[in-house]
């Protein structure tokens, strides 16, 4: 059994070393050898003082969030905080002066541990943080009343309620006392060594706030409330943050502890925080292919193209050159270019005007945008990127192109959203290094990347996706080969059943807020208007050509009825909404919708109904959750947990809710499959339940738990 904490005495210090590889998270181990070798080192005739250290790349990254899953009630999580707690103040009441020694991150329960100590000295690039929050929980081991003893209420209120990670440089004079350039043991040793010196130890706890920074904080908790009642709708830990800071303030340490114990109970068994982990690992998972081992060779990417300056192309072209690295992009002809150029150039000028980047910044990326009307420089580039017309005989010839101008290991990656990438692979003739690049609208924004593999894909393409992927800060997700892939195949029964729900009796503005309440950033019909209705029409006239559509059951006709009027959305001024202009955002209800969803509902002799917020949400999730189960058991997604991500990431699927499949569970597939079978009685047989989602409720197990009983 490996040692997971070790401890040394050197120049009379007591050296106690975290060992838990790869972030020496807190599990119960390590929490009690921390205890037992602070107790030692304070027996030690030979220590003068202690140093506490992270070994390998990093403090203490937190508590090892794994154990939060044996909290099955609040009463489980309330013994184990009191007793953490309690550990806590052991630490803080070391006779001989305690010093943590940070570098990567001190997180969590990690940042707790720290303010446990007397002082806190750090390397210059560590980082320090409360990330609790994104894990739908709050700090537990006292951080919310320590903190703002060390770095003042303001700072702990956003520390503890954003979740973000701030340079311990920053935080010096506050929670951090000194920054070591150097060794950062030799400096927390002779740190260590001063104090024991001066005989000095510092409890945090007992760091008075004094009236006025009460008064300043209680008012600092109720303005962090009304900001965060905007930005974190749904969510209860933000909240729960800034209830136990408040405690502190208004009943002192010792109370305030306990308030925090409570909250943090309340939290940690809900299933916000179930929804939040699950999206933790998940996120980690995603980067795993069975038959891809660690080690793969991965291609080094120097120098890209891309084919295409449309708003794809163009958004693709800055992914590169934000990332450093110089990109040649194409264009059929100088207008299309200048067109492109025009974009890209506006783009930055909009992140410049919000103080992202300096002028210099952005003529410096820009430059690394190389425009083109031709092939020449294609043969030195390591990957190119198709973003032309989503039209399979355009994609086949420039995939035939490319084939030729560029080199035998040049990954070629299309960014087509819905069609064959085994076609693109023949066209290519070296299809092992072809595959899917998919990325969302604005492609320099959204950070979902599906890798979609092709029959003969590589693995070392697919390896050097992953981790490209990472580099241009995307999530990658890899996908099989199926039309739309998996965020656009689901996404056509989600549309599907929106269509139909206008139909029956909902309007446009109530279904987007149905989804925009449930959690999601727009609904379909605004987030149509945002992409355009007119990529989508021009998908179904694909697919009508080679007797396809997207989703069994009824297709609606009013988004062809928009197309042909020419009413593509934001761009055009008009779609499911009337803007102010083309290219606004403002936006209002437009009454000739309901008249097209009214003469489509005559058309199909269905008799329009009121409609509840639930039931839009009950039939949008079910359709998702359903085919989903698809996906998964057709193998087009490796695991339930990445159909999740690339919800979470390419649509902005709540993260407090997990995800269209953690969702179905927390609603308990038994419910979702007894939909499904309701809503083929009710509209038709085009609802057919999942082989699998019959498998699992059948077995009495969820995509992700053991029993199908709601998580
Ligand atoms: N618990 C368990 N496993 C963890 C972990 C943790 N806290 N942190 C990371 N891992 C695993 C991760 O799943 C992956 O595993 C591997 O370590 C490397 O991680 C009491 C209640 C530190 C910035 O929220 O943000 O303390 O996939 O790929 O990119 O109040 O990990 O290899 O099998 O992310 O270098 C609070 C979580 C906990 C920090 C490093 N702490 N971690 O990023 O590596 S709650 C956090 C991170 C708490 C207290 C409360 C990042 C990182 P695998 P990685 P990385």
């Amino acid at each position: 059994m490996p040692e997971l904490v070790r401890y040394e005495v050197k120049d009379r210090v007591a050296v106690i070393t975290i060992d838990n590889p790869p972030v020496n998270a807190l599990s119960p181990a390590v929490w009690t050898g921390i205890d037992e070798a602070v107790a030692r080192a304070n027996a030690d005739p030979a220590a003068d003082a202690i140093v506490i250290i992270g070994a390998g790349t990093t403090f203490i990254a937190g508590a090892d969030i794994k154990v939060f899953d044996l909290f099955k009630t609040p009463h489980d999580s309330m013994a184990r905080s009191e007793t953490t707690h309690a550990l806590l103040r052991r630490l803080e009441d070391s006779t001989k002066p305690l010093v943590a020694a940070i570098h990567g991150n001190a997180l969590g329960g990690g940042m707790e541990v720290a303010m446990s100590c007397h002082f806190r000295v750090a390397a210059r690039d560590a980082k320090i943080g409360q990330p609790e929050v994104l894990l739908g929980i709050i700090p537990g081991a006292g951080g919310t009343q320590r903190l703002p003893r060390l770095a003042g209420v303001e700072a702990a209120l956003k520390m503890c309620t954003d979740g973000k990670a701030v340079p311990a440089a920053a935080a010096k004079g506050g929670a951090i006392d000194e920054i070591v350039d150097g060794d950062l043991l030799t400096g927390a040793i002779a740190f260590a060594a001063r104090k024991a010196a001066a005989r000095e130890t510092r409890k945090t706890r007992d760091i008075a706030l004094s009236g006025d920074q009460i008064t300043r904080g209680l008012a600092a908790c109720a303005a962090a409330r009304d900001a965060l009642a905007k930005t974190a709708r749904g969510q209860r830990a933000p909240f729960a943050a800034i209830d136990a800071i408040e405690a502190g303030l208004q009943l002192g340490f010792d109370r305030g502890s306990v308030r925090e114990r409570e909250l943090f109970a309340e939290c940690v068994v809900s299933t916000e925080s179930k929804a939040l982990r699950h999206l933790f690992f998940a996120e980690r998972e995603v980067a795993k292919i069975p038959d891809v081992p660690k080690d793969t060779p991965t291609l080094e990417i120097r120098r890209a193209a891309v084919v295409g300056a449309g708003t794809m192309g163009g958004g693709i072209a800055m992914n590169y050159a934000n990332a450093g690295i110089p990109v040649l992009l194409k264009e059929i002809d100088q207008a299309a270019l200048d067109r492109g150029l025009a974009t890209i150039r506006r783009n930055y000028e909009v992140s410049m005007s919000k103080g992202k980047l300096t002028p210099e910044q952005l003529e410096k990326t820009l430059a690394l945008i190389t425009p083109t009307t031709s092939y020449d420089g294609f043969d030195r580039v390591d990957i190119v990127t198709e973003a032309v017309f989503e039209n399979m005989d355009l994609k086949k010839q420039t995939f035939a192109e490319l084939g030729r101008v560029t080199r035998p290991d040049c990954i070629l990656a299309s960014n087509s959203s819905t069609l064959d990438i085994d076609e693109f692979g023949r066209a290519s003739g070296r299809p092992a290094q072809v595959l899917g690049h998919h990325y969302f609208s604005p492609a320099n924004v959204m950070k979902l990347l599906e890798i979609v593999r092709g029959r003969e894909t590589g693995k070392d393409v697919l390896a050097t996706s992953l981790k490209l992927a990472k580099r241009l800060g995307k999530v990658g997700v890899v996908v099989g080969n199926c039309f739309g892939f998996v965020a656009n195949r689901m996404l056509a029964y989600y549309m599907r059943e929106a269509y139909l729900l206008l139909e029956e009796g909902a309007s446009v503005p109530q279904i987007d807020n149905a989804l925009t309440a449930f959690g999601l950033p727009v609904g379909p019909f605004g987030m149509q208007d945002i992409a355009g209705i007119d990529v989508g029409a021009r998908i179904r006239q694909y697919l009508k050509s080679i007797g396809k559509s997207r989703a069994e059951g009824p297709q609606s006709e009013v988004p062809d009825r928009l197309y042909e009027m020419g009413r593509y959305g934001q761009k055009t001024g008009a779609g499911w909404y009337k803007y102010d202009a083309p290219g606004s955002r403002n936006r209002t209800p437009d009454p000739l919708i309901d008249t097209l969803a009214q003469e489509a509902a005559a058309k199909r002799g269905i008799t329009r109904r009121p409609i509840t917020d639930d039931e839009i949400i009950a039939r949008i999730t079910t359709a998702l959750a359903n085919e989903g189960a698809r996906v998964l058991d057709e193998g087009f997604a490796l695991r339930a947990g990445d159909i999740d991500v690339v919800y979470v990431y390419g649509f902005g699927f709540p993260r407090h809710r997990g995800g269209p499949m953690f969702y179905a569970d927390t609603v308990g597939l038994p419910t979702v499959l007894a939909r499904v079978k309701e809503y083929r009685a009710r509209f038709g047989d085009y609802w057919q339940p999942a082989p699998l989602l019959e498998r699992l409720v059948a077995e009495g197990r969820g995509f992700y738990t053991g029993a199908a009983a709601a998580v």
